[in-house]
């Protein structure tokens, strides 16, 4: 057999299998039978020495055009498996543009933000300011500027996350009133709404971390009987128009005289209820007018100004309110529970 059939018969075998290739990867293998180093063409290439010296142009010019024939039968072979290949993709992954949209999961407000986005509507709309603070205080602000002193029982180690001995995680959000006076813009009235840490076990209503909301108001003139008022008209608020409130004697150290702050129950009306325990009256907060100490010690005239001041539990109200009975449930953030709120 000369070496021009030899070449055809060649070019006419790779087009065979070229042509019963259906994947890329079986034309890489035709490429690599004829076409690579130890393939069929380069086997003639290489027998090339037995040819006689003149028609040596000739069979490479053959060899030439049969590799080139081959190569453009590979290269049309994988365009078109190509383009099969992503038309099948195109019609597996067609697309319903009229179907209906996934809803999107976004969650839910939870019981804390409800309750305290409604505290400070209440109190924004009596005038007052919100403003927050550092989670990371000084034991100065946290305790001695509020009339703490190093020995008394609510800086014990046990109850206090402290981080070293000048420094704690905030046991209230009465630091952040301290900061506040210290600034000296008279008058002041805000709220400080904000986490607060201590070392309590967990159960139905403790926990180590949680939030308050705290107030503050301090100009010329302010009496028990402002603090009063004030209290009455965020517990209708927030309970109902017809709640009344009841100020129980108390101590605490930053305010002089203090007192506990009940609400009537606004389950039964203050008849008394399993909600109540039979009372009547829902303890919800407590307050005072700020104590003179406490003023001088943030900066301020206790001759020429007087303050009230107050503390709310979040988690306290948002329980309450919506009639959750055990605090555990807040800090699941299990959808479903969120859900019913
Ligand atoms: C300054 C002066 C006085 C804040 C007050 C309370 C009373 C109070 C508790 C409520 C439930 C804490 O979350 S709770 O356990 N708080 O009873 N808090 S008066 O008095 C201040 C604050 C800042 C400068």
């Amino acid at each position: 057999m000369d070496m021009k059939e030899r070449l055809q018969e060649l070019a006419e075998a790779a087009r065979k299998r070229i042509e019963e290739s259906d994947v890329p990867e079986k034309l890489n293998e035709v490429k690599v039978a004829y076409l690579g180093k130890k393939g069929e063409l380069t086997a003639i290439l290489k027998s090339m020495k037995d040819v006689a010296p003149e028609d040596r142009p000739k069979v490479g010019q053959l060899v030439n055009e049969t590799r080139a024939k081959i190569e453009e039968l590979l290269e049309t072979s994988r365009k078109k498996l190509e383009e099969a290949a992503r038309e099948e993709q195109m019609k597996a992954e067609v697309i319903d543009v009229t179907l209906p949209a996934k809803k999107a999961k976004i969650g839910h407000r939870h019981p804390n933000t409800i309750a305290l986005e409604e505290v400070e509507r209440i109190f924004i709309g009596m005038g007052y300011e919100v403003v927050e603070g550092p989670e990371v205080e000084y034991a100065d602000y946290n305790f001695t500027k509020l009339n703490i002193p190093e020995d008394h029982p609510a800086r014990d180690e046990q109850d206090t996350f402290f981080i070293n001995s000048s420094i704690l995680l905030r046991s209230q959000t009465s630091p952040v009133q301290a900061r506040t006076m210290e600034e000296g813009k008279l008058p002041i009235r805000m709220i400080a709404p904000g986490r607060v840490f201590r070392s309590d076990e967990v159960d139905a209503t403790h926990s180590p971390s949680f939030h308050q909301i705290e107030g503050l108001v301090i100009d010329k003139n302010i009496t028990f009987a402002d603090l009063k008022g004030t209290l009455q008209e965020f517990a209708r608020e927030l309970f109902g128009p017809e709640t009344k409130t009841k100020f129980r004697p108390h101590h605490f150290p930053f305010t002089e005289p203090s007192a506990e702050v009940d609400v009537s129950c606004f389950k039964c009306g203050g008849k008394g209820c399993r909600f109540c325990k039979g009372s009547g009256w829902i303890e919800i907060l407590g307050c005072g007018t700020v104590h003179p100490n406490v003023l001088r010690m943030c900066g301020i005239d206790p001759e020429e100004y007087t303050g009230f001041a107050f503390g709310v539990g979040l988690e306290r109200i948002a329980l309450l309110k919506y009639e959750i009975d055990d605090m555990r449930l807040l800090y699941e953030n299990d959808i479903r529970f969120l859900k019913q709120f």
